[in-house]
This record gives structure tokens, sequence and C-alpha cells, in this order.
């Protein structure tokens, strides 16, 4: 049985309307009752897995954590894999799904490098096999006000930081995505320095909630939303998650992002969910369900950290305004 994330529970009554809550009461007992929050059966995650192994090669098996699972509904899969923001393959979002087809996924590897006792560059097998995959179901938000939840597969990146032994002058470590002027028509266009550069602090990369992902929907990632490896930092503003990544670099000093270096006023290193923070160009405080948009729709309310309280503790005794 699934069960409600304990970080759910920081929606406060005081926060919302009475309409919303009893709403959210009522759309989690209807999960109860289907057997799990999500939507997702038991027996159905059975079946799926069963026929993971056999069926198409696009499934990928995974057994859902838990601990990792929030009680919204899930984004409908149409809409997660046609609504992208993926600038490699042009600047509107529904170019990804048609121009990413020509990123070849295979073979593919991955370079870790820079301050680790073990560096190593690793084929897309052996990389996914570092760690049991879990399908972990986490809320992302972009700066520019619209979510989505999604079913991811992965795994936590604290395993195969583990594995590759930061040395003691390791404090950030830094996601390079691929940048293929002859697999990725938007390359072409300077709208950014490629290649895509992200970072994070050495303990932001280690902790449990940081997803090295494959997958989503009991499938290998389609093209467009980062295949065959990307990042999904649930707390922090969608830019961070870092798609098509072939180098993991751990550094002594703070990378140089790609956004940020763009536009260092609109979009900071940390870029942690902040509904009292807003962007210089869109508010923060509120945000878009993709897939349930309609002309009725209530906009939500955007949470500190995206819901995820449990990374609270990563900032403490920070000035997250200065800190953004
Ligand atoms: N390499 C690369 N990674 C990227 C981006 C990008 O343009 N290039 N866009 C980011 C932004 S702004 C968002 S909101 C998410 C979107 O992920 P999704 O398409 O899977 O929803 O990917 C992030 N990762
Ligand atoms: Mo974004």
């Amino acid at each position: 049985m699934l069960i409600q994330r304990k970080s759910d529970n920081i929606i406060l009554p005081s926060e919302i309307t009475p309409r919303e809550f009893v709403d959210a009461r009522r759309q989690f007992l209807k999960q109860l009752a289907m057997g799990a929050a999500g939507g997702t059966g038991l027996l159905e995650m059975a079946g799926r897995q069963a026929f993971a192994q056999s069926d198409s090669p696009r499934k990928l098996a995974a057994t859902t954590n838990s601990s990792y699972v929030v009680m919204d509904n899930r984004t409908p899969y149409k809409d997660a894999t046609t609504y992208n923001n993926f600038y490699e393959f042009g600047t509107d979002k529904s170019e990804p799904a048609k121009t990413a087809g020509s990123l070849k996924t295979r073979p593919w590897t991955v370079s870790i490098e820079g301050e680790v006792s073990k560096p190593v560059k690793l084929d897309l097998d052996s990389l996914m096999k570092m760690a049991p995959l879990e399908e972990r179901i986490y809320r992302l938000r972009c700066v520019e006000g619209w979510s989505m939840v999604i079913p991811w597969i992965g795994f936590s990146l604290s395993n195969l930081i583990k594995k590759v032994e930061p040395t003691s002058n390791a404090k950030y470590v830094e996601f390079t995505s691929l940048a293929d002027r002859s697999q990725m028509p938007g390359v072409r266009d300077d709208v950014l320095n490629w290649p895509y550069v992200e970072g994070l602090r050495m303990d932001e990369a280690m902790h449990p909630l940081a997803l090295l992902t494959f997958g989503m929907y009991g499938e290998v990632l389609p093209n467009q939303n980062g295949a065959p490896v990307r990042m999904v930092l649930p707390w922090k503003y969608g830019f961070k998650s870092a798609k098509s990544i072939v180098r993991i670099r751990f550094t002594s000093s703070q990378p140089k992002t790609a956004w940020n270096l763009a536009a260092p006023h609109e979009y900071g290193f940390y870029s942690n969910v902040n509904p009292d923070v807003d962007h210089p160009r869109w508010s923060q405080a509120s945000e878009r369900r993709i897939g349930e948009d309609g002309y009725f729709t209530k906009k939500r309310k955007t949470l500190m950290f995206n819901g995820y309280s449990e990374v609270a503790g990563l900032y403490s005794g920070m000035d997250l305004r200065k800190y953004y």
C-alpha cells in the first residue's frame, strides 16, 4: 500500500481555502480507495513489472519507493511528453517532441571526473546498474509558473557519488548536457551558451531526493524529456534538472551554470522553489498544473521548496532572497 508523503502534511489548512482542502482530502480518500496514492494500484504495479522484463524494449522495470510518492494526480503522459523545455531542440515547448527524435541515445557515455579518487567513463548500462531502479512520483515546477507530477524512474545520485569517492576538495557537482549541432537543431541558435551546464552544492547532490533519472511512466525517458539520463531535483526550479547528461564533474568552486550566465538577475545558482521570491518576469506564488487547466481551473499555491520541506536543513542560516 502506498502511503501519503510525510511532507505533504505541510499544507496547513490556513494556507488553502476550505474548498481546496475538502477537494484535496476527497481526492486522497478516493485514491486510497483505489488502492494507492497517485492512482497506481499494487495490482497494476505487479502487472507492469511482470511484463516490463519481456514486453516492448522501452519498458523499464522499477520498484515504487512509497516514501517518495506525492498524492497529487499524475500529469497525463501526453502532456508530460509534448510540453517540454529542452532548448537544444528549440525554444517552443511543442518543438522538442517533434525534433528530439534525431537524438541518438545509444551508445551513450557519461564521464565522471574532477575532484574524485575514482574518475570513470561509464556506458549507460553500467551507470544504470549502479543501484536498484526506483519509481518516484515527484512534482516538478518550472520557474515559468507551470508544474507537473511525473512518475520518474532512477536512483538517488548519492549512490553514484559514494562509488566514485569525491576528494576533500569536492564542494560542488557540475552536470553537462550533450551539445551536438548535428543531432540538436536548437544548438545552432545562441539562445544559451552551449553546452547546457547546471550545478549543485555537494550536500544538495547527496540529498536522497536528488534523482539520477533514466525513465518515466514505466518506460525509458522519451528523448524530449532528457534521454538517456537526466537529473530530477523536485525542490528546485525545472531548469536545475539537466537533461541528456554526458559529464558529471566534481569541483572545488561553484560551477558557472548556463542560465545564470545568460541572465544572472533572473536565474541564481540555487533556484530553490520559493513562493516568496518572485522572478523578475513571473510571480512564483502560484502555479498552473499542466493537464488540468481549463477556463475555471484555479491556480495552485506554490509551496516552499515545492513542498519538499525535508530539504530545508540544507539552507539553514542562508538568506534565500540573496541566494536565489
Ligand atoms: N539540457 C537541458 N536540460 C534542461 C532544459 C534545457 O533546455 N536543456 N530545460 C530545463 C527546464 S527549464 C525544465 S522546466 C525541465 C523540463 O523537463 P521536462 O521537459 O521533462 O518537463 O528541464 C530542464 N532541463
Ligand atoms: Mo523551466
